[in-house]
């Protein structure tokens, strides 16, 4: 018999993210998702401190971690995965399209080394897992990337990058393999899920009158209320509005960085001959 998950969530504030503790109450076997690795550009400094929160909690727990899930590339942090791997030999699981943001940023960025070591299990829509006496499914949920995926177990969906809280909205869709009607049709199938579904998401910036941090939520409040997708949003108007809204954006302030360790499961760039390890930033002429 299948019983519910305990569900505890971190906030990193310094990136806007939300990492989640999911483990089954009955054997203590535990999964990861979305881990953050710190890190601060300007210093170069990387730090496991948000990590090790993680895994102080599953310690004092007696749980025993098996999975780190990733709902995607992210793009604006540096995954812990690797990190978590090492330390307590869980597995790491991805969606199937991470090989296509490899070969987008992999040359681009100089990850000549990729070999496929770096993710244990590549998901493709409709897998499962098993997490104690758990079962995990995976819904593919493309549109914010092309790796994106959700994870539903019990009346949890964990729905990464793709609905935010209702008064935030939804996520961009201007990265490479990004794309607006097909974030559209991945949130049409969570909102097919029953209204008391709870949703948990990868990140919060807050919205306007709002003054706390919040990342869970129900289909039925997102129904009723999302500011992009509630009430029935067509699928023109969502493509509409979601395509002003990203011209607006600027990229985000860790793109690079990420993208080149998430890629590699949280793994750092090899070494360098001296054996430092530096990360790359590609530049780009703006302007006469
Ligand atoms: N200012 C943030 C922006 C991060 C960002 O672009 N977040 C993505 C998710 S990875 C998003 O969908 N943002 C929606 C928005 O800002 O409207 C940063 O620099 O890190
Ligand atoms: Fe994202």
């Amino acid at each position: 018999m299948s019983s519910a998950p305990t569900i505890t969530a971190f906030f990193d504030e310094s990136t806007n993210s939300v990492s989640y503790l999911v483990a089954d109450p009955s054997t203590g076997a535990a999964a990861v998702i979305d881990p953050v690795l710190d890190f601060d550009a300007a210093s170069g400094t990387v730090g496991a401190e948000s990590a090790g929160r993680i895994l102080a909690v599953a310690d004092e727990r007696g749980l025993a971690i098996e999975w780190v899930l990733e709902t995607h590339v992210h793009a604006d942090h540096l995954s812990a995965a690797a990190l978590i791997r090492e330390r307590t030999g869980a597995r790491i699981g991805i969606g199937r399209g991470v090989s296509e943001v490899q070969r987008v940023f992999g040359p681009l960025l100089g990850a000549s080394d990729l070999d496929g070591g770096d993710f244990d299990r590549l998901f493709a829509d409709g897998d499962r897992l098993e997490l104690g006496k758990l079962s995990i499914a995976v819904i593919a949920t493309p549109g914010h990337t092309p790796a994106c995926v959700s994870y539903h177990v019990g009346d949890a969906l964990f729905v990464g990058d793709t609905l935010f809280m209702p008064d935030y909205g939804t996520a961009r869709c201007d990265f490479p393999g990004g794309d607006a009607a097909e974030l559209y049709r991945s949130i049409q199938r969570i909102l097919a899920l029953p209204r008391a579904t709870r949703l948990f998401l990868c990140h919060d910036y807050k919205a306007p009158g709002r003054d706390h941090y919040a990342w869970e939520t129900t289909v039925g409040d997102q129904l009723d209320g999302n500011v992009h997708i509630g009430g029935g949003a067509s699928d023109e108007d969502f493509v509409g509005m979601r395509r002003a809204r990203d011209a607006t954006l600027s990229a985000p302030k860790l793109l690079y960085p990420a993208i080149q360790v998430n890629i590699r499961g949280g793994r750092l760039p090899p070494p360098e001959p001296d054996g430092s390890r530096c990360l790359k930033i590609p530049l780009t002429w703006t302007g006469a």
